[in-house]
């Protein structure tokens, strides 16, 4: 279960509302929810390091672009950080996006491979944010597109591959064991009700997942430490849809 936060980067103050402006509120919940690792950008570790470190493992995103760019610039995501950076901040991994079949694909490609051998020398594990996108990209949840991406993926020596769901137990089971690393589940945009979103989760685990890269489903939740208790429950303890909604609304309401 990986705690993603790069939004404020990535997306910006949009995907952010008064309950969750300020990144300590969104740490303290993950840390509070025993995330196994939270995904950040440096500069957001660096300044809440004094909540995580020691607590939840670091997981550095190395890559980024700004929705202020304009359409046609954003397939492209750009080195903002190293494996040095990742090392000198005590961070258990790394991670990268390379949108697949962007007309960019290949800088991002190999800035991926150098990353993977800062890693490799270092003794750190690589995430990759695989990601079908582009003009050439019709559907970038179209299982086959999803499944080359993911074999490209595990191909440049990505140690875990974090996509989109397929949308069927069968076409996710076959990234799985195409990809023959770790394949986990991109969150994605936040599901108006929650036991979608468990559903989904449900039928990645079912196809052989090995689990959750989660930011908006949980911070935009208005229950950030409840939803990250339901879903450590559906990842670790195989705990049901149903359950995980128990858990939801059991856990107290905050943030
Ligand atoms: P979510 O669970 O909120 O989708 O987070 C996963 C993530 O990959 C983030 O790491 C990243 O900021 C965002 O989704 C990318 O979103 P987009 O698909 O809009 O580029």
């Amino acid at each position: 279960m990986i705690f993603a936060f790069d939004h404020g980067f990535e997306h910006g103050p949009s995907d952010f509302n008064d309950g969750n402006l300020d990144p300590r509120d969104v740490v303290k919940c993950a840390v509070e929810a025993g995330f196994d690792a939270i995904m950040m950008n440096k500069g957001i570790a660096e300044a809440t390091a004094d909540i995580w470190a020691g607590r939840v493992p670091l997981i550095l995103k190395t890559t980024g672009k700004t929705s202020l760019r304009p359409k046609e610039f954003q397939f492209m995501q750009y080195p903002i950080s190293s494996a040095r950076d990742a090392f000198s901040l005590g961070a258990d991994g790394v991670a990268g996006t390379v949108y697949w079949g962007a007309p960019d694909e290949g800088a991002m490609a190999s800035n991926f491979a150098r990353l993977v051998a800062g890693c490799d020398a270092m003794g750190m594990p690589s995430l990759i944010l695989s990601y079908p996108r582009g003009p050439a990209i019709k559907d970038s949840r179209d299982p086959d597109v999803v499944a080359y991406a993911a074999r490209a993926s595990s191909e440049l020596g990505a140690d875990i591959i974090k996509t989109h769901y397929t949308g069927s137990v069968e076409t996710f089971r076959r990234v799985v064991r195409l990809a023959s690393v770790p394949v986990m589940l991109s969150g994605g945009v936040k599901a108006e009700d929650p036991r979608a979103f468990f559903e989904v989760v449900e039928a990645v685990l079912e196809a052989g997942g090995a689990g959750v890269v989660v930011g908006r489903n949980v911070f935009q939740s208005g229950r950030s430490v409840g939803m990250g208790s339901a879903l450590m429950g559906m990842v670790h303890d195989g705990i049901s849809p149903g359950e995980a909604l128990k858990v939801l609304d059991t856990k107290q309401s905050r943030q």
